[in-house]
């Protein structure tokens, strides 16, 4: 009798994880790629501060102003679901932003409103992060030394919000500020996972920052996953009018992905 209710109590504790993993949502996940010619992107000249130059001695140190991999796949694009959404809890992890070599790593991240983003300096020299918000996520400080560390708390939403520093003009990072955790960033070949996302039909929208911004209309079913590819073709043919950052024409030369990967 009490191995028949073990059984039972099993069976009705099975039915239950299985309802509340169907609740979950089903998965946005694709690729951003470039449909048309890469460019190379321009290196970095830092001379305006030796300490950088010394710490990235023997090293060309290119913006990336369009992370394109040797497939032409795009690292550092914001992807992210339009509407109204569920907030959900905010992650008790920060968004973190290091300032290595006199660069942002990474380049582009996301996070949720209330989230911290805190902003470490690796290098042994100053940097000063300013960000310029309407929505709460301004901030302007100093960090003289290696291990500093400023923390924010993600105010309102800002798609995007721009990172720089008043010492080295060429420093340039975005943080994707949301209500809702429907978005990504993609990494390692251009790839984005978001996942348990409400059952539904929504606009997902990319955002680069030189290629601009596409939105596709996905359908999320409940358990499924659903693939989205994201072909950017060169700056200006996107939706977005203008490109976020914009660099002078003639450092951006060269066509050829030989030219790409020989930057790698
Ligand atoms: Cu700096």
């Amino acid at each position: 009798m009490m191995q028949r209710m073990h059984i039972l109590l099993a069976l009705v504790l099975l039915f239950f994880l299985d309802a509340a993993a169907a609740l979950a949502g089903g998965t946005i996940e694709g690729m951003a790629m470039f449909t048309s010619t890469p460019r190379r992107n321009p290196l970095i000249q830092m001379g305006a501060d030796p300490n950088c130059q010394r710490i990235n001695e023997g090293k060309k140190v290119v913006q990336k102003m369009v992370d394109i991999q040797r497939d032409r796949s795009i690292d550092n694009v914001f992807v992210h679901v339009l509407g109204d959404l569920p907030a959900g809890s905010v992650p008790a992890e920060p968004v973190v932003i290091d300032q290595q070599g006199c660069i942002y790593h990474p380049r582009v991240s996301a996070g949720v409103t209330g989230q911290t983003l805190a902003i470490t300096n690796s290098d042994p020299t100053l940097h000063n992060v300013h960000t310029k918000s309407e929505q709460g996520n301004g901030f302007n400080v100093g960090q003289p030394k290696a291990g500093m560390r400023h923390e924010h708390t993600l105010k309102g939403e800002e798609v995007m919000l721009r990172v720089k520093c008043d010492v080295h003009p060429w420093m340039t990072g975005f943080v994707g500020v949301k209500k809702n955790p429907y978005f990504a960033v993609t990494r390692e070949g251009g790839k984005f996972t978001i996942e348990n996302v409400p059952a539904g039909t929504y606009t997902v929208q990319a955002w680069q920052e030189r290629l601009g911004a596409i939105d596709q209309e996905v359908t999320v079913v409940e358990g499924e996953t659903v693939t989205v590819e994201f072909g950017f073709g060169p700056p200006g043919s996107a939706s977005l009018d203008e490109p976020a950052f914009t660099l002078p024409v003639r450092d951006l030369v060269v066509p050829y992905v030989e030219a790409v990967a020989s930057e790698r």
